[in-house]
């Protein structure tokens, strides 16, 4: 039988009614081919017949020809209908409204001015920043994180998952592993803290799509979870939206494919909903959970600042707590601002970069983002890391369903704001969050310091080296040597001397660069840890390279000029006095052109050579104290 015949038997079988009514709303080779789909399926195909979408299928063939693709159309269709709120009909909807709202050039902060909002300012190693963080360590059992990972990182130029990106190439740590070791290593101390009595293993959410699914999961099963059990991890993917080709809100066909809707990323606030239907919100209330951290995809440093802010969380009982760091003008991080509406409403919310200098334009603000004389924005920079309180985050979600506010950017060819130079679609960020909430909820945010609190990897070298001098570049070269920083700085305030950086240049890019310090997060998580895992007199040269990988390892003494490694199992106490001298790792700098390096060289713009090194291994359980010296 022929497909023609076959797909004829199919409608007079199926639905030859709707077949026949199709003659007055498809359009002539949409009707032809209807015998093709399902009884839903022709639903679907009318409401785009009704939403002015009949250019979707102005080049299908008569039946028998390309059926196969026509049906996967259809499924592609189904699928973008049933994961969108209300469907692909409100979909369209929305997009139309913002659509004409954006050609208008209408401000989504209409009728709000800005102003600067109070928060917590902590300083690192302060008395209100230790008693935070200890008050965030005792918390962290009710904790839940929840990380974001959907988005390809197409401005860093890396082909892989970002997650799998090393955060620094002395150890090797990927992102993945790094956040895994800070979860474990909380849970630990929060367990040690609350003295056994709240044996709580805290879960990871990671949000995928499809471009990170299963390179995300491939990279949890080969690693066995960075010692997380499997079943403490839950992975959620969201779905993309369909694009839009112009101003009427038609959907675009994907260039390579005409028989695939294009689509993009719908943005990081899919989280929301997600975790709504995931049923995991009321399963998270049942055990006695507390608190959901929201965090990003490559911020080698964002758990030195989590156990104080959570203890911020926790002790101020913030429903919504956001961490942020002092924000140059202009730098690619939402400004967090207080916006008062003339009718009297009232919020603290992140204002998007590219939103904040219009806004502040439109409110009298003649220089729009500038720095004020302490040469930073007076808005603090949202470095999206929330802390959302899980009892009033469920309340409101049941209202919400996890909806958040969307937006859309198209970039316009001219300034008639007709036609679009690549379609766009519509997009929802997850610290929008808190612009349904009531005047009541309890908004706040904590300041932190940047280089303690946020390095992430987001541009690529070429990008990175064009960053206005004094600014960031968000680079995998920044992000690297944001961490040496980190640590060498976090040691000086425990008394450790480490000596100054030297200046590099790598990529293009201007770096200070450290000693070389890297500990695993079970080595210590905070403040007070660290006072108890150092002592005596300690001192780092700037050619150094110090790596700590071991619970138990206590520095009684230190002289280091050169690269030393100690690591050793959890079950051992090494208490070590050491004066090593060694010619040490160096920095080789690489050109990121150069094809034959691997990519995560390249975006760094050096490789470590490996000259000499002292290394120190206790891989058997006991207790030892070390004395050790190569020098005469
Ligand atoms: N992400 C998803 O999981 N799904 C998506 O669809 C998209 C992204 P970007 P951007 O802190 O540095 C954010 O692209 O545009 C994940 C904040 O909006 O790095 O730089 C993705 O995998 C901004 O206010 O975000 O801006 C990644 O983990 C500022 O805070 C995360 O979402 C800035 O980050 C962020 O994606 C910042």
């Amino acid at each position: 039988m022929s497909s023609v015949e076959s797909s004829t038997q199919h409608i007079s079988s199926l639905h030859i009614e709707d077949v026949i009514e199709s003659q007055s709303w498809a359009a002539p080779p949409l009707a032809k081919n209807l015998g093709l789909l399902s009884a839903n399926k022709i639903k679907l195909a009318k409401m785009l017949m009704e939403e002015q979408q009949e250019h979707l299928f102005a080049h299908w063939p008569e039946p028998g020809s390309d059926d196969e693709k026509k049906k996967c159309f259809f499924d592609q269709v189904e699928k973008l209908d049933a994961s969108y709120p209300g469907g692909l009909r409100a979909y369209i909807h929305n997009a139309r409204q913002l659509l004409a709202d954006s050609k208008a050039g209408k401000n989504p902060f209409d009728g709000f001015t800005p102003s600067v909002p109070a928060g917590e300012f902590l300083s690192y190693g302060e008395d209100d920043f230790v008693k935070f963080e200890e008050a965030g360590v005792n918390e962290a059992c009710y904790a839940v994180f929840v990380l974001v990972a959907g988005g390809l990182g197409e401005r860093l130029g890396y082909s892989g998952i970002k997650l799998a990106l090393p955060s620094e190439t002395t150890t090797g740590t990927c992102f993945l592993q790094l956040y895994i070791e800070s979860i474990l290593a909380l849970q630990e101390a929060s367990y040690r803290k609350n003295k056994g009595n709240i044996n709580l293993q805290i879960p990871l959410v990671i949000m995928t799509s499809d471009d990170t699914h299963s390179r995300t999961q491939e990279l949890l099963e080969s690693n066995a979870y960075f010692g997380m059990k499997s079943d403490q991890v839950h992975l959620l993917k969201q779905e993309k939206v369909a694009c839009l080709q112009d101003n009427d809100a038609r959907v675009a066909l994907d260039p390579s494919d005409k028989y695939k809707i294009q689509t993009k990323p719908h943005g990081h606030g899919d989280v929301h909903a997600m975790l709504y239907s995931s049923g995991l919100l009321d399963q998270w209330q049942r055990l006695g959970r507390k608190w959901v951290l929201f965090f990003q995809d490559t911020n080698g440093l964002l758990f030195k600042a989590i156990p104080a802010a959570l203890g911020v969380s926790a002790t101020k009982d913030f429903h919504v707590n956001s961490l942020a760091v002092p924000r140059k003008a202009k730098e690619a991080i939402g400004g967090i601002a207080q916006l008062t509406h003339s009718d009297g409403r009232r919020m603290v919310i992140n204002v998007e970069y590219n939103q904040l200098d219009p806004l502040l334009r439109a409110t009298g603000h003649v220089h729009g983002d500038a720095n004020n004389e302490t040469g930073y924005s007076p808005f603090p920079g949202n470095i999206n890391q929330l802390i959302l309180k899980l009892g009033p985050y469920i309340e409101e979600l049941s209202k919400t369903k996890g909806a958040i506010t969307e937006f859309v950017n198209p970039k316009y060819k001219d300034s008639s704001k007709t036609s679009f130079k690549s379609s766009t679609r519509l997009e929802c960020m997850m610290q929008d969050y808190p612009r349904t909430l009531s005047p009541s909820a309890r908004v706040g945010f904590t300041v932190m310091d940047t280089w303690l609190a946020y390095a992430p990897v987001k541009n690529n070298p070429e990008d990175a080296a064009k960053v206005p001098k004094g600014n960031p570049y968000h680079s995998g070269t920044s992000g690297e040597m944001a961490i040496y920083r980190a640590h060498s700085k976090i040691l000086r305030k425990v008394g450790v001397k480490v000596e100054d950086p030297r200046i590099g240049i790598f990529n293009g890019q201007e770096v200070e660069v450290w000693p070389r310090i890297v500990w695993s997060p079970k080595w210590a998580m905070t403040f007070s840890e660290l006072k108890q895992k150092l002592s005596g007199s300690c001192q780092i040269s700037q050619k150094s390279t110090f790596v700590i990988n071991g619970a138990n390892i206590y520095i009684e003494s230190l002289l280091l000029d050169g690269a030393l490694l100690v690591y050793s199992v959890d079950n051992s106490e090494v208490k070590l006095s050491a004066r090593v001298k060694n010619d040490g790792w160096i920095f080789e700098p690489v050109n990121y052109k150069d094809n034959s390096l691997p990519e995560e060289i390249r975006i760094r713009g050096f490789a470590i050579k490996k000259i000499d090194q002292t290394i120190l291994k206790y891989d058997q359980s006991g207790k030892y104290c070390v004395d050790f010296s190569n020098i005469n």
